[in-house]
């Protein structure tokens, strides 16, 4: 697969399991899982070029951890017939995703377009159309996130340590993004 392709099925397979399953025609359960074998057929009605093993490449070497994969033996790569697949993050679908154990910086990063400071300034940063918030671990993470947005994104700071210390509960998804309900503009200052 060129990366060309795998971008475009990466995209696909990301919107599939975050935002439009039913377009897709596979089913979600509470967790956010899909059947690998379901969620192939919809990548082969999509892309006459997709098949389960370029699926199963996006998804096992997809570099922000987009993607989990349960029932696949590490031994012979062999997949079981109940391996199920989902997005780590990002959903706008209602999903509860279990946590992690994963420790959670003292300090995360948040980038926006300028035109969100103001609001974001007096309301804090919402889920919007998403069930969670996204923060970054590395401000140029962060930056990377903004840029989806402006071609000149500001980073917000956020005080994970104090949000944790308040109750606030913050859960690393992915390799490199974390989730949270909302952060209050208290915990938020402008890099
Ligand atoms: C903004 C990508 C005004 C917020 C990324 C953001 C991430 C507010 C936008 C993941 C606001 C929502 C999610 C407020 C928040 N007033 N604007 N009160 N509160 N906003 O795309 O975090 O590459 O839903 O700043 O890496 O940009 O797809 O969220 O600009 O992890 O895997 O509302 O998507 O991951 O935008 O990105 P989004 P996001 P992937």
């Amino acid at each position: 697969l060129d990366g060309a392709r795998r971008r475009q099925l990466s995209k696909y397979v990301s919107g599939a399991l975050r935002h439009f399953p039913d377009d897709a025609g596979i089913e979600l359960d509470e967790a956010g899982w899909t059947a690998f074998d379901s969620l192939r057929a919809a990548v082969e009605r999509k892309y006459d070029w997709a098949d389960g093993e370029a699926l199963a490449g996006v998804i096992a070497t997809d570099p922000k951890g987009r993607f989990e994969r349960t029932g696949v033996s590490d031994e012979s790569g062999e997949v079981a017939a109940d391996g199920c697949v989902r997005a780590a993050y990002g959903h706008s679908v209602d999903v509860t995703l279990n946590g992690t154990d994963d420790p959670v910086p003292a300090t995360l990063y948040h980038g926006t377009a300028p035109r969100n400071v103001a609001s974001i300034r007096e309301a804090g940063l919402q889920p919007m159309n998403r069930q969670r918030v996204h923060l970054s671990d590395s401000v140029a993470a962060a930056r990377e996130v903004g840029h989806r947005h402006a071609d000149a994104p500001v980073v917000f700071i956020v005080d994970a340590g104090a949000m944790q210390a308040d109750g606030r509960r913050i859960v690393k998804r992915g390799t490199e993004t974390y989730t949270t309900d909302r952060v209050p503009p208290q915990y938020l200052s402008l890099l």
